[in-house]
């Protein structure tokens, strides 16, 4: 939902109507990543604070210092916060901007995956790695090899192989890769660099990681997003095409592929036959939230799906004072997810 249509909101009302309420209120959080880890589940959020930087279009109001953990014994339990399980003045290659984080485990270890502007304002992903969920996380010394852009989203394959999904445009920069380089051109806008309305969409981006889960097994391939007619979406699609968020998750064998289209604000899938893709564009998930960002994560629990999301509503408004969520989806016969209204209570 855009800034200026935010003076007009009631948000009693809009409290009143909505499908959930903050996981948690003593802080901000933002950008969801939900898994379960032995019976429980643990969510990686962005941890949102009030750094004083003005609102711009390359988001540096998102100006993000460290990492929370929070956990929940089920999905109805009061959700518990871990504390700061990394900061960026740990990260010897980061300098600011912890944006949207993601987790995984493998072998007993827990794996934090989150991007940061490196010291020249270029953002990378990089690795923490613990013995706990809840960490706290000692991060590589380096950033993951040719890694690039915002969002990483790791998900584990039925045959134990882990790929990262990650990409976004504007403040992301992945409009800044597109010849393979980083594009240090002016201007530093936006709005440069990226595709004509016409031309097809920039697309996330994906890469098996290796082993031990610290590198990009390949360098990351294009994950296409197709319309109905078998064309790829176009940049000028902005109501289904990819902006930010990226997700994983498998149902019925079946690929879904979820993300944030950004400036339209909606959390859209498309599904495939295989982590590489191609996709097809399937559908919305998650119509406008309060506050311009919308990103989630999909997780089964108990036999239930559940979307974990993020609005403005507890700090009324506020774009980078945002507050986790999560509400129940449901699939049709064919496996279309049923879309949520968030505030239709
Ligand atoms: O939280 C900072 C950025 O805002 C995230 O990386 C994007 O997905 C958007 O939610």
């Amino acid at each position: 939902m855009p800034e200026d249509s935010i003076e007009h909101i009631d948000f009693k009302e809009l409290n009143e109507k909505a499908i959930s309420q903050p996981l948690v209120t003593h802080i901000y959080t933002a950008d969801p990543s939900a898994h379960v880890f032995d019976g429980k589940i643990y969510i990686y959020p962005s941890h949102d604070v009030d750094a004083g930087e003005a609102f711009d279009d390359l988001g540096s109001h998102f100006a993000m210092e460290d990492y929370h953990v929070i956990s929940m014994d089920s999905i109805d339990s009061p959700a518990k916060d871990h504390g700061v399980g990394l900061h960026v003045d740990q990260v010897q290659w980061a300098e600011k901007q912890m944006w949207a984080p993601d987790a995984n485990a493998k072998d007993g270890k827990y794996y934090l995956f989150f991007p940061a502007k490196d010291h020249d304002g270029i953002f990378r992903i990089g690795v923490a790695i613990s013995d706990s969920p809840t960490g706290p996380f000692k991060p590589q010394d380096e950033a993951i090899k040719d890694s690039f852009s915002i969002d990483p989203a790791v998900f584990k394959d039925d045959d134990g192989s882990y790929y990262m999904y990650f990409g976004g445009i504007w403040g992301g920069q992945l409009q800044r890769w597109r010849e393979g380089v980083f594009n240090a051109s002016s201007p530093e806008s936006p709005f440069a660099h990226l595709p004509a309305e016409n031309e097809p969409a920039l697309c996330p981006k994906v890469a098996k990681l290796t082993d031990d889960l610290l590198e990009f097994a390949h360098t990351a391939k294009d994950l296409v997003i197709l319309d109905e007619n078998g064309k790829p979406l176009l940049q000028g699609d902005i109501d289904r095409r990819f902006f930010e968020a990226s997700w994983m998750h498998k149902y019925n064998g079946k690929y879904y592929f979820s993300y944030s289209t950004g400036d339209s604000h909606y959390i859209c899938y498309a599904i495939g036959d295989n982590p590489y893709g191609p996709f097809t564009y399937a559908g919305r998930i998650l119509e406008p939230v309060v506050g311009w960002t919308s990103h989630h994560s999909i997780c089964e629990f108990e036999g239930k799906w559940y979307l974990f999301y993020h609005d403005s509503s507890l700090s009324e408004g506020v774009t980078h004072l945002r507050s986790v969520k999560v509400a129940e989806i449901t699939y049709d016969a064919g496996g279309k997810i049923v879309t949520l209204e968030p505030y239709s209570k």
